[in-house]
């Protein structure tokens, strides 16, 4: 039983409550003042993109500064750097997906910006590398060859791995958005890939609820299945209402008894990673009220903890035994309802 989760979230998850439909409705908070928040909301480290960092455009020289002193800012506030993820969707030689892009020299940017993710990586004092491929995919079909780009997507993860052989690799799948459709749109894509890569022991998943939802598939059996690969090496922890865009609710927002089971799921198989809860404040939230996301998010992942930690597991195998799952839903609402 793991009785110490360490908790994670990335300063993207303190926004302005910008939309595609509107501007920032609440001030941007500097890097510094995100980081003062974190130990406040109970939160133990930090995920980060690249260019949270420093600028994607920096010299060696002005990164090398940059990052030392990125890091003194996390060990003052006592955070330790959980990932770094290349983000391989904004700068326009990615518009037309990064490893996956048609053009050579799109592509190598690509590769290049990841290895320099990775040096990031090493002087913060991680070894993970989160691959969210946002805009490996297409908007029509015919756009890429999709033989060539699993190809290209196994041919980009060898060449990180092959760049430094401490680094772990993990990939965050998710269907859709920005892409109609994605390459690999689920961990299991993913996984599968992890088996033909040179080394399939430094390759695993993030796996983030909305993301399975978004895939039609409950987040608990996605992340037992990447458990019992022993591959899922991070989580990010959210709500979605439906199929539609990604939305980063908070946790266990709309559907208690999903989330109960993710939490039962990780508790039960002993999971070890960190618990990151990527979520997104409302648009109506007020500036002063930013963060309560996060601290709800979290409470309510310990108060699920408490509650799989109250089920009667002697109830839960009779109920199995006897194939009355009408009395093992009653008793596990009525766990979440607070009657047991
Ligand atoms: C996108 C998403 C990203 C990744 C990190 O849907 O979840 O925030 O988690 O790049
Ligand atoms: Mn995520």
């Amino acid at each position: 039983m793991n009785t110490n989760y360490r908790f994670t979230f990335g300063p993207w998850n303190i926004s302005t409550g910008a939309d595609p439909f509107g501007p920032p409705i609440r001030p941007e908070l500097s890097v510094a003042q995100k980081l003062r928040e974190y130990k406040k909301l109970g939160f133990d480290g930090i995920q980060l993109h690249d260019d949270d960092v420093v600028p994607a455009d920096w010299s060696p020289e002005q990164t090398r500064r940059g990052v030392a002193e990125f890091k003194k800012m996390l060990d003052d506030e006592g955070l330790f750097a959980e990932f770094i993820a290349p983000r391989l969707w904004e700068d326009p030689r990615t518009a037309d997906g990064a490893y996956t892009a048609n053009s050579e020299s799109d592509r190598r940017y690509a590769l290049d910006r990841s290895r320099r993710a990775i040096d990031i990586a090493n002087m913060l004092g991680t070894r993970d590398i989160v691959l969210w491929l946002a805009r490996e995919g297409t908007y029509i079909r015919e756009a890429k060859d999709p033989v060539v780009a699993v190809q290209r997507i196994l041919d980009a993860v060898n060449a990180l791995l092959a760049y430094d052989p401490t680094i772990r690799l993990l990939g965050e799948m998710k269907p859709n958005e920005p892409m109609d459709q994605a390459y690999l749109p689920t961990p299991a894509h993913f996984l599968a890939l992890c088996y033909r890569t040179a080394d399939p022991s430094r390759c695993g998943v993030l796996i983030e609820s909305a993301h399975s939802i978004l895939a039609g598939l409950d987040p608990s059996d996605d992340m037992a299945y990447a458990l019992w690969h022993g591959k899922l090496w991070s989580v990010h922890l959210n709500d979605q209402n439906g199929l539609k865009y990604d939305q980063d609710k908070s946790f266990g927002s709309v559907d208690l008894r999903r989330a109960f089971n993710t939490v039962w799921v990780l508790e039960r198989a002993g999971y070890s990673g960190c618990v990151g809860l990527d979520v997104k404040s409302m648009r109506t939230t007020r500036p002063e009220h930013q963060t309560k996301h996060l601290a709800n998010s979290r409470a309510i992942f310990l108060r699920l903890v408490e509650v799989a930690r109250r089920l009667d597991v002697q109830t839960v195998e009779r109920c199995r035994a006897e194939r009355d799952y009408e009395a093992l839903e009653m008793y596990v609402l009525d766990c979440l309802m607070g009657r047991v």
